[in-house]
């Protein structure tokens, strides 16, 4: 496996320095953020990142996120012009030597959480999903003004409503139709860049606020890969986002895609299970519900070959900053997963 952390570019308060500390650190997980969702990079803000990544000893390896634009989901005629500058951006980040790009299918709403800074038992904060708090951060039915890190902002309270209400006419199939649409365009221009697309699971992995999600569970991904049947069609494997309904074995997932070569990508993330809800914990297998060894043993003995990065940490030692990326807690992430794949390929050898 090669390790990789996330870093949010210049404005980050954990620095490329930082982050090169970190024992056998290798690859940043990065992206462009300066221009709105559905148009292309500019080469000038790729090859910065590129630029300050390598000048850190580090290697601009993966992006994460190249995000969909919401007229491609649903399917609109405009998404002829924004499938054709993603493909854009597709052979633009080959040109800067980018090997792996994870976006994700989930309608409006990226990740979502009901609090952002939950204070565990042992002092440290994380983030969290209650069942009885979802009403509170439905952005559609409250007045309460959160809005999640993963969300796109740029949406006024009216936009919103509007493009959900576009989504509440699509069933689950439109959006498999629409997913297939931009594949069988994508795929090809990601296989002749020589780039794995890796299709990160909805997170959490069910329905919320009444949208269509299909990133979800087993059934699913053996769909998906099938769409386009092509290595280069593959998964981040998000341990969390799958590892947060009882229905997903991570492990046999794990393994089962890990051998067919389909995993380019992997974000390992411990969450404590609860009824129709999780908290996300420290990594460590006994903090949480997952068996974190088992998943990297499946891995390493399935021949995974890709990237690994510590997915969000909690907020310890009086750490600010961007909920789910401080630097401590990821970078304890990051040494547990250096022993977890170092004692699995020990045991694999002998
Ligand atoms: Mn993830």
């Amino acid at each position: 496996m090669k390790l990789a952390f996330r870093w949010y570019g210049e404005d980050d308060k954990v620095t490329l320095e930082q982050i090169r500390q970190i024992p056998g650190m290798r690859s940043i997980v990065t992206a462009v953020y300066d221009v709105p969702v559905g148009e292309v990079w500019s080469r000038e803000s790729i090859f910065r990142l590129k630029e300050l990544t390598e000048k850190a000893g580090l290697s601009f390896d993966v992006i994460e996120s190249v995000p969909v634009h919401e007229d491609i989901k649903l399917g609109k005629p405009s998404r002829e012009k924004y499938i054709e500058n993603y493909c854009e951006n597709i052979r633009r980040l080959s040109d800067a030597g980018i090997q792996c790009i994870c976006y994700n299918f989930m309608p409006v709403f990226d990740w979502t959480r009901t609090q952002l800074d939950h204070k565990l038992e042992d002092g440290s904060s994380s983030l969290v999903y209650y069942p009885e708090q979802v009403a509170q951060v439905d952005p559609l039915q409250s007045d309460s003004d959160l809005t999640l890190p993963g969300w796109d902002a740029s949406y006024t309270r009216e936009e919103l409503r509007d493009v959900v209400a576009q989504y509440q006419q699509m069933t689950e199939e439109d959006l498999w139709e629409n997913l297939r649409y931009f594949l069988e365009r994508v795929i090809p221009v990601a296989a002749r860049c020589g780039i794995n697309m890796a299709i990160h699971q909805d997170d959490p992995c069910w329905s919320i606020f009444g949208l269509p999600r299909i990133i979800t569970e087993e059934k699913n991904l053996d769909r998906f890969l099938k769409l386009v049947d092509d290595p280069h069609n593959g998964l981040t494997l998000c341990c969390g986002s799958l590892g947060c309904s009882k229905k997903n074995d991570v492990p046999h997932l794990a393994a089962k895609y890990a051998k067919m070569g389909r995993i380019h990508f992997v974000h390992m993330r411990n969450v404590q299970l609860l009824p129709g809800g999780f908290e996300e914990r420290a990594h460590l297998s006994q903090c949480g519900s997952l068996d974190m060894y088992a998943i990297a043993k499946a891995l390493q003995e399935n021949g995974f070959d890709g990237y690994v990065r510590p997915d969000h940490g909690r907020m310890i030692w009086g750490e600010t900053g961007r909920p789910g990326y401080g630097l401590y807690d990821r970078a304890l992430g990051a040494a547990y997963l250096n022993g977890l794949f170092e004692a699995a390929k020990k045991e694999q050898q002998s």
